[in-house]
């Protein structure tokens, strides 16, 4: 059913601040239900083609460096209209603009190392959770 689904990871510099608990308790008290979940490391590569989008930004080799420096914790959220409410629930890109209370107000360090992503429309949800989970890791 569309609208119901968005793909979230723990960035690495959350998960390295041993915030992976705190930011999933946040994610469980909004009201989301984790329909799938992994530990995993990116590869370049990887990082590289779940960024492809921005691969013209001045800041893309830096993003790939930096979400394929360490582990993050990838889940597919489920909620109805999940991707404007979890899009509000973390927060602005840079945490400095971000909502007092929001998940990057609380755990992110700077535009770059923003502790957490968002897919930001219901396809790029339903592509991003391609990307990392097949059927039979979704309950
Ligand atoms: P979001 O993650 O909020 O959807 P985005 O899609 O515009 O933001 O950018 C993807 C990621 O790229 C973002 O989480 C962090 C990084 N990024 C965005 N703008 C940046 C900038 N001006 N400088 C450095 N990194 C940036
Ligand atoms: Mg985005």
């Amino acid at each position: 059913m569309t609208g119901t689904i968005t793909l979230t990871m723990i960035k690495p510099d959350a998960v390295s601040k041993n915030h992976i608990g705190g930011i999933l308790k946040m994610i469980n008290d909004a009201g989301f239900r984790i329909k799938a979940m992994k530990y995993t490391q990116l590869s370049k590569e990887q990082a590289g083609q779940f960024y492809a989008v921005h691969q013209d930004k001045g800041f893309y080799n830096d993003l790939v460096e930096f979400m394929s420096s360490g582990p993050i914790v990838a889940a597919i959220l489920e909620k109805e209209n999940a991707i404007a409410d979890f899009r509000k629930l973390i927060g602005a890109t840079n945490p400095a603009n971000a909502e007092p209370g929001t998940v990057r107000a609380s755990y992110a360090e700077s535009v770059q190392r923003n502790a957490v992503h968002g897919s930001d429309s219901d396809e790029n949800a339903v592509i991003e959770s391609d990307f990392f989970f097949s059927k039979v890791e979704r309950f």
